[in-house]
């Protein structure tokens, strides 16, 4: 071997993995939410397919979406955005079919004709229609399915209110779930939510899978959506969550992951006081500092680092949009100049996407 060869050896060896795809091989699938119109946006395919094998779709499978006018369904995007998968070989991730809150659930969906609240059976008798239309018209295309969203009740109580709660008490978690595996009995159901990490809605969430379990309802996983904020991150209460599932035999995918970089946790604080003069605060419009991306980085990996020791239990793993110019938080919830990602806006792979690519080669368990 020529002396050339010899050196380059150790190099080849230790080269970083050349995309997430390639770094979590055998660990987790690598997923992504992305914008509804990806198979007209040419421009961003290239980035989606190095890094990304599924995809779910920002919003046009919502019930508000597919089913806004009773009876009139519009699959339009959702069609075209299932095709384009089928055609580039990308599994799909359905989301969602009942969205347990109020002001996301179109309000004819629990109202009969006169205006007055459907009682219990005829609500469910809707829920079925919406779910069989719907599973039904993806079997076999959609492998995995969010079937409920965001039940748990931020507060004191169990479930957040709702018209659901309201006609069928928590029962209506565990129809939606026999009616989406009796419309695809091969798809992975999942029930979703944010926050659910922490220990106080973990507690919660405890009480409706063991109830779930008890009734043999088919629930496949959990859900951790995984919207962050910069050093505010739980890591712990992450690992307590990953541990719980474990001991529950459960399975986890983290379906929404985002590190904000600019909180909006106070928005919502003190009756919403502070909103005026929080939505004036923009202090990256040019570009996030490097120390705050090094920072990013950091706290990327630490997460990564956790999934990889917990990859047994974690089936898939979604970032909530494809790049920093993308991204909800650039208007969520007021307009501002967002980072959040592993990828800026010209499609760069930032600190935090070699951070987590490292972490990843760690051992994991
Ligand atoms: O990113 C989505 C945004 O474009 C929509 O306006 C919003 C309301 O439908 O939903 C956003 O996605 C949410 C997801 O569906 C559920 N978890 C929280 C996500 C961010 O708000």
């Amino acid at each position: 071997m020529k002396p050339f060869l010899f050196l380059l050896f150790p190099v080849i060896a230790f080269a970083e993995p050349s995309s997430l795809i390639e770094a979590t091989k055998g660990k987790f699938e690598m997923g992504v939410g992305i914008n509804d119109r990806i198979p007209e946006m040419k421009e961003e395919w290239p980035l989606l397919k190095k890094h990304f094998h599924l995809i779910t779709p920002e919003n046009c499978m919502k019930p508000d979406a597919i089913q806004r006018k009773k009876g009139v369904f519009n699959f339009k995007r959702a069609d075209a955005f299932v095709s384009f998968a089928g055609e580039q070989g990308y599994g799909v991730v359905g989301h969602t079919l009942v969205w347990a809150k109020d002001d996301r659930t179109p309000a004819w969906f629990y109202l009969d004709d006169e205006g007055k609240p459907l009682n219990r059976d005829k609500l469910l008798a809707r829920m079925k229609l919406h779910i069989d239309t719907v599973v039904g018209r993806y079997k076999g295309k959609i492998a995995m399915w969010d079937v409920v969203n965001e039940a748990l009740h931020d507060g004191e109580e169990f479930l957040r209110p709702s018209g659901w709660t309201k006609a069928c008490g928590e029962d209506f978690i565990a129809k939606a779930f026999e009616y989406a595996h009796a419309a695809d009995p091969k798809a992975l159901l999942i029930y979703n939510d944010y926050n659910n990490e922490l220990s106080k809605k973990r507690a919660k969430m405890d009480r409706l899978i063991r109830s779930l379990k008890a009734k043999k309802v088919p629930i496949h996983a959990i859900g951790l959506q995984g919207h962050y904020t910069i050093d505010r991150i739980p890591f712990e209460e992450l690992e307590a969550t990953l541990k719980w599932a474990q001991s529950l035999d459960m399975q986890v995918v983290v379906s929404e992951l985002d590190i904000d970089m600019i909180p909006r946790g106070r928005w919502w604080a003190d009756g919403n006081i502070h909103r005026e003069e929080m939505a004036k605060i923009n202090p990256y419009p040019d570009g996030c500092p490097p120390e705050l991306l090094k920072k990013q980085a950091e706290q990327y990996a630490q997460l990564f680092e956790i999934f990889n020791r917990y990859s047994d239990s974690i089936a898939r793993i979604s970032f909530w949009n494809l790049h920093d110019g993308h991204s909800w938080l650039n208007d969520f919830p007021w307009k501002r100049v967002n980072h959040p990602l592993l990828f800026d806006r010209e499609r760069n792979e930032k600190p935090a996407y070699h951070a987590v690519i490292q972490a990843l080669q760690k051992t994991g368990n």
